[in-house]
């Protein structure tokens, strides 16, 4: 039968909002105790003599309340390419032949996961959205991860580079676009980030950049996402129910990444946990104020760990329980600031602890949640969450 334009366009439409149906996480190998890493990190760029600037950097990696991270990034590899912490010469190519690789390989191990736990066939992905801070490069990591997967040739990419930490968000907002605008789509979502880009030696005149090198760590995400879930088939975890990107006034340059011969520069202006934390309320009214929640802690939290003093300032600002930021700030402990990484990692932990705590709900037992990346721009992405019955 021939069918109208209008009908093949209505056709395209699914019947319901866009949901998680799986999540994969990954590490790379080598891990980095915070209470050893000002030894490892002065020691590996032959700073030892700069004797004062390791004892600040020793009192910003206590006050990060991070534990441990993770990174591709070994010793071996700083003793080939002095470059990377010498600033003696380029770097550029070495970061780039480590982190074009390991990226999609990150990539991978947490894409496996996810598919493993979904359990449908990969061939029945449609979609993949990738996004990395780092390793550009032509085809992408998100070629060079369905190529490493197996995925159909006919896999309908988007590649996301350098959005910055904010972009855990970004990507469900455009998942969320995809699931409900091409009925039956299953869209396999990663980010990966590797550090290697941005590591450099410590140097009075960067004291920005210092903070970053006790707060960034490795780690890959991986989601499948999907509308209309096969009830016999599928076990959805959180709906994304709606989705806002906004930014912050008078918050130029605050968080800024440049691409230079030295690798990815970082850029940090002390304001940032006062910027994202004055913003929050309005946000928070603007995405659950329609849904009749003006109670803030009657809501679970999936928030983008930038930093310890992020978090303090705006529990403190919103009037948060413990709880809520409980999760947010163990995966900080236990991983670092993974930049658009860390929000899926939380949303893993919170509907496994969720289940195995036995609360009701995989959001800690409430119905409703809001997940905040945040990023240069200084950019926030905000996403309201809906939760599912854990059993
Ligand atoms: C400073 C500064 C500053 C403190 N400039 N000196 C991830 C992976 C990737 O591969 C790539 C990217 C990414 C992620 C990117 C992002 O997420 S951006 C992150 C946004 N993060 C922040 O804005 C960090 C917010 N700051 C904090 O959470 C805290 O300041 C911190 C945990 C770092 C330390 O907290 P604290 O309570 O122990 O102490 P202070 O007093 O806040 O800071 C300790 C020292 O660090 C102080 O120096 P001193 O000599 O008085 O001990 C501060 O002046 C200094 N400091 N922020 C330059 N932006």
């Amino acid at each position: 039968m021939v069918k109208t334009v209008d009908e093949i366009w209505r056709a395209q439409r699914a019947d319901s909002p866009a949901t998680v149906l799986a999540i994969g996480t990954a590490v790379p190998p080598n891990v980095y105790y915070q209470s050893e890493y000002p030894d490892w990190y002065f020691r590996v760029t032959k700073s030892e003599h700069k004797t004062k600037l390791k004892q600040k950097f020793k009192r910003m990696c206590e006050g990060t309340t991070i534990e441990k991270r993770y990174m591709h990034l070994t010793e071996e590899m700083l003793l080939a390419h002095p470059n990377m912490y010498d600033d003696s010469g380029p770097s550029m190519d070495a970061r780039q032949d480590i982190v074009v690789d390991a990226v999609p390989r990150l990539g991978q191990a947490a894409a496996a996961k996810a598919i493993k736990e979904w359990g449908h066939p990969k061939s029945s992905i449609t979609h993949l959205v990738f996004h990395s801070i780092c390793g550009v490069d032509m085809p992408g990591s998100d070629y060079k991860l369905a190529r490493l997967l197996g995925l159909p040739n006919t896999v309908k990419r988007v590649m996301l580079y350098q959005q910055g930490c904010f972009a855990g968000g970004t990507v469900l907002r455009v998942a969320k676009d995809i699931a409900e605008n091409n009925r039956g789509a299953r869209v396999l979502v990663v980010c990966a980030e590797v550090f290697a880009m941005v590591f450099n030696g410590p140097s009075e005149a960067r004291l920005d950049a210092l903070v970053g090198q006790a707060l960034f760590g490795d780690g890959a995400a991986a989601l499948v996402v999907g509308a209309d879930p096969d009830p016999e088939t599928e076990r959805p975890l959180f709906q994304i129910v709606s989705v806002a990107s906004t930014v912050v006034p008078e918050s130029d340059g605050a968080i800024q990444g440049h691409v230079r011969e030295s690798g990815l520069t970082f850029h940090l202006v002390k304001d940032v946990p006062k910027l994202i934390s004055g913003c929050i309320k309005g946000l928070l009214e603007e995405a659950l104020g329609p849904l009749g929640v003006h109670d803030w802690n009657s809501i679970f939290w999936v928030a983008h760990p930038g930093g310890r003093l992020i978090l303090d300032k705006v529990e403190e600002l919103i009037g948060l329980k413990e709880e809520r930021l409980r999760v947010t700030r163990d995966v900080l402990r236990e991983y670092g600031n993974m930049s658009s990484v860390c929000v899926l990692f939380i949303m893993d932990e919170m509907r496994r602890r969720s289940a195995a705590e036995g609360k009701g709900t995989t959001g800690e037992g409430l119905e409703l949640g809001v997940l905040f990346g945040f990023g240069p721009g200084l950019t926030v992405e905000t996403v309201v969450l809906r939760s599912f019955p854990t059993v």
